[in-house]
């Protein structure tokens, strides 16, 4: 019933607009070539994500909301009722639907960068939980930020599913998490999950699937430079590539040119060897105990920790 529904706030924090054409020149011009991974997800991107999210191979989605049906109750529990509970992009809409159904929070906060998004799923979760205040916050969170609440009446809780915190450098995760405790304060929860580390066969299959999903996610980078900023990449000589690299404890996606070429780019032109790459992600994972020893360094404690049977993915309640 519509008349019943609560209204969404919507706290519109004007995030910068991303310069894609400054962002991918200065990073086609380093020694080794890089792009950042926000850059995959325009409108087809995100739909190759879905996609991914679905493989047979792409295990981290489904393990992690199976984690989320079977330990709901014992998380509602930690994070505590009637809290506030921020997440941290509006991402999957089935893992907070899970999580929304196991806590009832008081008030649920969802940051995200794109608008229309934000504005989309925050209205789409209203519609089912119309007892829920729903406060819509377009930012970037990545970037310092301040809630639009400043009571603490309502216990603090952050969501920052799907390793996602796995895309940043650990210095830079460190100091995420850092401004996220600053965020909920003293004693506030963040449940957070995080993608494990396990054989390398496992993880590289996760990043090159075999219907080939995760390839054309990476190589739609190149195609939304040729659309967007006059590119002149050749899809045929350039291939995806995903490798586990052991020693940084992470999983790189680089985009690798089979021949020497030259490619414009918004007039520039670039020159590549056979066998470059331009590295487009990392995907980092963590044993336990080294994901307890990041999230310490950012003043949180661990609290409790739930995993599958086969260890394949973790998620983490912390206290700070
Ligand atoms: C959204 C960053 C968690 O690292 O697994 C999936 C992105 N890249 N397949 C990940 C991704 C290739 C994903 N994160």
């Amino acid at each position: 019933d519509p008349t019943t529904a609560n209204p969404i706030f919507f706290h519109d924090y004007h995030p910068a607009p991303a310069d894609l054409r400054a962002e991918v020149l200065a990073g086609l011009a380093k020694p080794r070539k890089q792009l950042s991974p926000k850059l995959f997800y325009d409108a087809e991107g995100s739909k190759l994500f879905d996609a991914i999210c679905e493989l047979p191979e792409y295990y981290p989605t489904r393990t992690e909301i199976a984690i989320l049906r079977e330990h709901g109750a014992e998380m509602a529990q930690r994070l505590g009722r009637e809290a506030l509970l921020v997440e941290l992009g509006s991402g999957s809409s089935l893992k907070i639907r899970v999580l929304l159904e196991a806590l009832q929070p008081a008030v649920y906060m969802p940051v995200d960068i794109s608008r229309e998004h934000l504005q989309q799923s925050a209205q789409a979760l209203a519609a089912t939980f119309p007892k829920l205040e729903v406060h819509a916050v377009c930012a970037d969170y990545s970037a310092p930020f301040d809630l639009p609440v400043d009571d603490h009446e309502h216990p603090r809780a952050a969501f920052f599913p799907g390793s996602s915190i796995g895309n940043f450098e650990p210095d830079e995760s460190e100091q995420l998490l850092r401004r996220v405790g600053a965020i909920l304060g003293a004693e506030g929860r963040l449940l957070i999950g995080i993608d494990l580390i396990k054989d390398r066969a496992r993880l590289e299959r996760a990043y090159n699937d075999a219907a080939g999903v995760t390839a054309a996610f990476n190589m739609n980078l190149l195609s939304r430079i040729n659309r967007e900023l006059e590119g002149g990449f050749d899809p045929r000589h350039f291939r995806h590539e995903a490798l586990f690299n052991a020693a940084q404890s992470r999983v790189e996606m680089h985009l690798l040119s089979t021949c020497d070429q030259q490619v414009e780019v918004a007039g520039e032109t670039f020159a590549f060897r056979e066998g470059e790459t331009i590295h487009t992600e990392c995907s980092h994972k963590y044993s336990v105990e080294g994901f307890h020893a990041l999230a310490a360094r950012a003043g949180f404690e661990p609290e409790q920790v739930w995993t599958d049977p086969e260890q394949l993915f973790s998620v983490h309640c912390l206290i700070y």
